[in-house]
């Protein structure tokens, strides 16, 4: 049988084709998505990032691997949202301007989702006016922002700012996550809430949500 091992490896190697292979045989095997997501793909990712890190693996090796994780996901991502049962309410939630990094955040929206929300994923360098824009379009009462950058965290306070200064969003509550952010830092920004991992940021929504 399919061990997350197999998974995580298959990630690391950048085998798309294998990742969905053990992803399906895991899920047919009855094992929980949730389960497969945090012990197989995000496993794989973690060694992803320590060795891209240590320059052990390089850009395109890990977009591949990147690739690979986007492929299970496809798998597990409507058996996430199928556990979630009557929608909770619309989050919105996006890469702020300058910043690509979207694998982190795909899992928050995943999570998310699983978590029975509505989410509404409007991707990566989203522009600041672009996400005040989609506040009020779908009307959200929570936004959630990403960066994975040191240079792209500060763009974090300028969307906060920008809401504050719109009366019609002034009151919307802003998580926010992404690697190199720490709680002290999102406190500094006044943001609402600071999630470290994709599990802990269907806690946070929720508790925002019903303060
Ligand atoms: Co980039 N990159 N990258 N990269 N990359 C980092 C972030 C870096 C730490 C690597 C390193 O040097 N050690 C470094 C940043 C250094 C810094 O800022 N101090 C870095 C750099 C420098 C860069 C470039 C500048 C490299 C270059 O071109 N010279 C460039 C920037 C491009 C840009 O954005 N403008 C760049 C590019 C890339 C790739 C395109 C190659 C690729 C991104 C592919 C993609 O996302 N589609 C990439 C990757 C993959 C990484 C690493 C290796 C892995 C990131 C990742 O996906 N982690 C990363 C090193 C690392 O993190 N160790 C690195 C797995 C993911 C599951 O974790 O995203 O942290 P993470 O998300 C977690 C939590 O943070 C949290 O939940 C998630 C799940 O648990 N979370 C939230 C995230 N968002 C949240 C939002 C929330 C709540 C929780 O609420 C809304």
């Amino acid at each position: 049988m399919a061990k997350y091992q197999d998974l995580a490896d298959a990630i690391i190697a950048g085998d798309n084709v294998k990742s969905k292979e053990v992803t399906q045989e895991l899920v047919d095997s009855g094992i929980d998505a949730q389960e497969i997501l945090n012990e197989g793909l995000v496993a794989g990712m973690n060694v992803v990032g320590k060795r891209f890190k240590a320059n052990e693996m390089y850009i395109p090796e890990v977009l591949i691997a990147a690739r690979a994780m986007h492929a299970a996901m496809d798998i597990l991502k409507p058996l996430l949202s199928e556990s979630g049962a009557q929608s909770k309410g619309t989050i919105l939630v996006g890469t702020v301007q300058g910043d690509l990094h979207d694998i982190g955040k795909n899992l928050v929206c995943m999570m998310l989702e699983g978590g029975g929300f509505n989410v509404v994923d409007i991707g990566v360098d989203v522009p600041n006016d672009k996400f005040v824009e989609e506040v009020k379009k779908n009307n959200v009462k929570v936004l959630g922002l990403s960066a994975l950058l040191t240079t792209t965290m500060p763009v974090m306070k300028e969307v906060i700012e920008a809401l504050q200064s719109d009366s019609e969003t002034k009151d919307v509550k802003v998580v926010v996550g992404g690697a190199p952010l720490t709680q002290e830092y999102a406190d500094s920004i006044g943001a609402a809430g600071y999630a470290p991992d994709a599990s802990s940021a269907v806690d946070v929504v929720e508790e925002l949500l019903s303060s």
